[in-house]
């Protein structure tokens, strides 16, 4: 940072210190990941400079014989590592990605079945707040009441109520295995398109620890900062028919030039994620989160669904009598930085987040196990349990402190 430094002190400054709020506290944020250094340099590499339109060998600009390489070598190793027909490294995000997917076959208004936010699904899946909703007129399917798992049965029911002409599958807050088969038989049966959002899980699948979307579905789309590990933007991954419609749909549809130095964070990443410390990590992520929920649960929190198959928590607080919001000040106050969530519970309650949503990726890369997630459930329940006594509040935020002295936050992974 020595150019940052004497050009804008004060901008390095913020710099320094969110380095150092990162390795002073826990980032239990599901979205979340340490990235390994290399993909910190690529990302701030001369790739920055490069303007591009178009795609390999078909540009609007000129010189772009090393740009023409960097996506040529994303495709490639995003084709092999996720066993894809067609790649597109563009999006600038996981909602430009499904934004391209739903422009690339849908016309405007056409119907789409996808899963409620408050049950687990995501803005881009046609909320009322999401451009996507202005688009396109959406459905949402839900969890069971009870099982607080997907409801296949509702959803094969209203997709042959509303005929839609898309079924989205995927979630941003849902720590269960998706059926990918079964909701793409319910979407043949209504001649509808699939699309797989698989944002949160990529790192999981690329290390071949859950069922991939990828063979069921005609789209699946993806960002590379959660569970991936990698840098920012989206992906999308279509079989080999969809794959001029979708390369389209991206440029000159819905985005104009792409960031390179994104590209060639995300043909990184895609390399990395074929070693075996990437899988590790994996492996890590998906043990921690089961201790994590577990305990919970032994502490008498509600877990939404009773456990995870990935790297998410669930909590519901409403029985504790918290707020999320609140949940989410205190845990930040003792350096537990996570986000409040809404539940299926809060449907219909405008406005009341009645959840948090915890994930074991970051604290994973640092090298963390069983033991600090013990201690990091511990410190929770403390905090929750005593949010106004200062002794207790005090005494926890040492010792976050502690764990993070034992535990920096370079990667893993390289
Ligand atoms: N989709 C948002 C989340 O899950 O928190 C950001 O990636």
């Amino acid at each position: 940072m020595l150019y940052l430094a004497k050009d804008d002190p004060a901008l390095a400054e913020l710099v320094k210190n969110e380095e150092n709020r990162l390795e002073t506290t826990l980032n239990l944020i599901a979205a979340e990941n340490h990235s390994p250094h290399s993909v910190l340099e690529v990302m701030g590499s001369v790739f920055n400079t490069k303007t591009i339109e178009g795609y390999p060998g078909n540009r609007f600009h000129a010189g772009c014989i090393n740009a023409d390489q960097v996506e040529n070598l994303a495709i490639e190793r995003g084709r092999s590592l996720f066993k894809a027909e067609h790649v597109n490294v563009q999006p600038h995000s996981g909602t430009s990605a499904n934004l391209a997917v739903y422009f690339s076959v849908l016309k405007t208004g056409d119907r789409i079945l996808s899963m409620s936010l408050p049950h687990g699904g995501h803005l881009s899946h046609g909320h009322s707040a999401s451009i996507t909703s202005k688009c396109f007129d959406f459905s949402h399917y839900k969890v069971d009441p009870e099982t607080e798992r997907i409801d296949y049965d509702q959803v094969r029911q209203m997709a042959h109520c509303l005929k839609p002409r898309m079924i989205v599958a995927g979630a941003s807050s849902y720590p269960r295995l998706i059926d990918y088969e079964k909701i793409s038989i319910i979407a043949r049966e209504v001649s509808a398109f699939f699309l797989s959002d698989m944002a949160h899980l990529a790192g999981l699948v690329a290390a071949n620890l859950i069922p991939s979307p990828v063979l069921y579905s005609d789209f699946v789309t993806f960002t590379c900062y959660k569970t991936m590990m990698g840098g920012r933007g989206g992906v999308i991954l279509c079989k080999k028919r969809f794959g001029k419609k979708i390369d389209s749909a991206i440029f000159p549809g819905c985005q104009g030039t792409s960031a390179v130095n994104l590209i060639a964070a995300k043909a990184l990443i895609f390399k990395l994620a074929m070693e075996d410390k990437f899988v590790q990590a994996q492996k890590n992520t998906l043990e921690n989160a089961r201790v994590m929920a577990r305990l919970l649960m032994e502490k008498g929190y509600h877990v939404i669904s009773g456990g995870t198959d990935n790297h998410q928590v669930l909590i519901d607080l409403t029985d504790k009598g918290i707020s999320g919001r609140t949940a989410e000040s205190v845990l930040e106050s003792i350096g537990i930085i996570l986000n409040r969530n809404v539940v299926p519970k809060d449907e219909n309650a405008s406005g009341k987040v009645s959840g948090i949503r915890l994930g074991s990726s970051a604290v994973s890369a640092r090298g963390m196990g069983d033991d600090q997630m013990r201690e990091i459930v511990e410190l929770m329940d403390m905090a929750l349990m005593n949010l106004t006594n200062t002794v207790i509040i005090d005494q926890t935020k040492e010792r976050v402190l502690a764990l993070c002295r034992e535990f920096s936050i370079n990667s893993k992974v390289n």
